[in-house]
């Protein structure tokens, strides 16, 4: 049976890793579901959105979260919402598991100093794809 992935990434902290997200995605869809596809959008403005738009929003990703069996996240660039989200995956006791260039970020400490979050830091796309395939299959120590 596939798993339900919650792939989470920076939209209004910043696009710069969208192509990487989608790449992250395809990935992940090989083998699995990914509940978040809109994170890789690279076409779909990611402001001008009215007040209800943002509550449908929060509302849709909740359940999502809540539905999901594993969260997968990239915080490279960071994102208010994605850690509002990872403190919420841990509320709720979904395994998560946080990306992020070790080169390019120093991780806030309210993820690498949580020992219930799976921390991977890692520098070239080979080293991210190798780390994903292990969660993926279930191998990841
Ligand atoms: O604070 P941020 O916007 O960077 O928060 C990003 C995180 O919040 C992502 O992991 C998403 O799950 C969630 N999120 C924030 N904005 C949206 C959104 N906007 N749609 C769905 N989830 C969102 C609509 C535009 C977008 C599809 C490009």
């Amino acid at each position: 049976m596939k798993q339900k992935i919650y792939f989470a990434g920076s939209i209004r902290g910043g696009r710069k890793d969208v192509t990487l997200y989608q790449e992250i995605i395809n990935y992940i869809k090989q083998t699995d579901l990914v509940l978040t596809e809109h994170i890789g959008n690279l076409s779909q403005s990611t402001t001008m959105k009215t007040k209800e738009d943002d509550i449908q929003i929060y509302q849709t990703d909740m359940a999502m979260l809540k539905n999901c069996d594993l969260v997968i996240a990239e915080c490279t660039n960071p994102s208010l919402g994605v850690g509002y989200e990872l403190a919420y995956a841990e509320k709720i006791q979904k395994p998560v598991y946080i990306f992020y260039r070790q080169s390019e970020t120093q991780l806030s400490a309210m993820l690498n100093g949580n020992s219930y979050f799976k921390i991977i830091p890692y520098e070239t796309r080979d080293d991210l794809f190798k780390q994903l395939d292990c969660i993926l299959k279930g191998e990841y120590i």
